[in-house]
């Protein structure tokens, strides 16, 4: 009887939500942000209707711009009849509080717009990984039926990259100062991006900036999608346009070339094996909370009577995980 009610309840929510309910959007948002068990039911709910909105990515260093183009993007889009769904990484931690990224600009001209819809998401307090919460966002979006997704993360870690692998186009920002660049190009970020923005060409040594970048990537020579180098100006609006229709080219591009139904399938793929992966771990942390001697066990590894991969094969065969031969101990 509970579960027949969950059901309907989900399905409501799958239906507000499909409707353009922003309060149900920002309701099962919160979910993905709290682990809610009611998350995973929504998201497996509103699986079907996801693959419709073309997702795109903007990544870079800190105070590049990243906002700024966001923004004119999407008086941009909404000039073009478009709807767009923003989710916005916030690095603001207890760390670099407010004073490091003090004038950052936040995207709340168009909180009013009913075609536009802008979510923060904080680097606390998130359950099962920032990354994951945002590709899950990503997909609620998706499925709301905003016609363009667009995700602004910062560009440093492996969660970045993460969020990076579940979208469409890549855009990667950078500014002329500081040599953020070309760590990041050495990093791999070459290797991610479709796009590269030059923003701030107002300031001084945005030419050669533009010119390194170009530079790099003669040297690695991408093969297919030759990804155009850029300049704008965002707080002024310029390069905007430009930038869509290199977006756009790039659409046309994934759509013809096939490397879009290999992005989409290696998606699928892993969010087929991040839930495995999920489940596996769940598994095993209840499995070993049940063994009464697991200390025991430990003690053994750390005086090395017995070695870590035996252990972690017993594991996975009282498991039925593996087919191998136990060794001569059970843990
Ligand atoms: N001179 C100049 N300043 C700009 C330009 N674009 C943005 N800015 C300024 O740069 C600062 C940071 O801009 P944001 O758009 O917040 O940058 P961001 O990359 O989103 O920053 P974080 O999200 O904090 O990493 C703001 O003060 C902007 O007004 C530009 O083209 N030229
Ligand atoms: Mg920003």
């Amino acid at each position: 009887m509970a579960g027949e009610m969950e059901h309907r309840e989900t399905q409501e929510w799958i239906r507000r939500i499909r409707s353009g309910d922003r309060r149900a959007l920002a309701r099962a948002i919160t979910w993905i942000e709290n682990g809610d068990p009611r998350a995973p039911e929504v998201l497996r709910g509103l699986h079907p209707w996801t693959g419709r909105a073309h997702l795109i990515g903007l990544t870079g260093p800190p105070g590049v711009g990243k906002s700024s183009l966001t923004d004119r993007l999407i008086a941009l889009l909404r000039r073009q009849g478009l709807t767009v769904g923003v989710v916005a990484v916030d690095p603001t931690s207890p760390f670099t509080g407010g004073a490091l990224l003090g004038d950052r600009v936040r995207m709340v001209d168009h909180a009013l717009d009913p075609g536009v819809f802008i979510r923060s998401m904080g680097t606390r307090g998130q359950l099962g990984g920032l990354a994951r919460s945002t590709k899950d966002v990503m997909k609620v979006l998706d499925a709301a039926g905003f016609d363009v997704v667009l995700a602004e993360t910062v560009g440093v870690g492996q969660s970045e990259l993460d969020v990076i692998h579940a979208v469409d186009t890549v855009v990667v920002v950078f500014s002329p100062a500081g040599g953020d660049h070309i760590q990041m190009l050495k990093a791999g970020i070459m290797e991610i991006a479709d796009i590269f923005v030059v923003n701030k060409a107002d300031l001084p040594g945005a030419e050669q900036t533009v010119r390194q970048i170009r530079r790099m990537l003669e040297l690695a020579h991408p093969e297919g999608w030759w990804p155009p180098v850029l300049s704008a100006v965002a707080s002024g609006g310029q390069g905007v346009e430009d930038l869509w229709s290199e977006v756009r080219r790039h659409r046309a591009y994934l759509a013809e070339s096939g490397e879009g139904r290999r992005r989409r399938l290696r998606r699928q793929e892993d969010a087929v094996l991040e839930w495995v992966w999920a489940r596996m771990r769940e598994r095993v942390r209840g499995w070993i909370a049940e063994q009464k001697d697991w200390e025991r066990v430990l003690d053994e590894v750390e005086r090395g009577e017995r070695d870590p991969y035996e252990v972690a094969e017993n594991i996975l065969l009282a498991l039925g995980l593996s087919v191998g031969k136990a060794g001569d101990r059970m843990v």
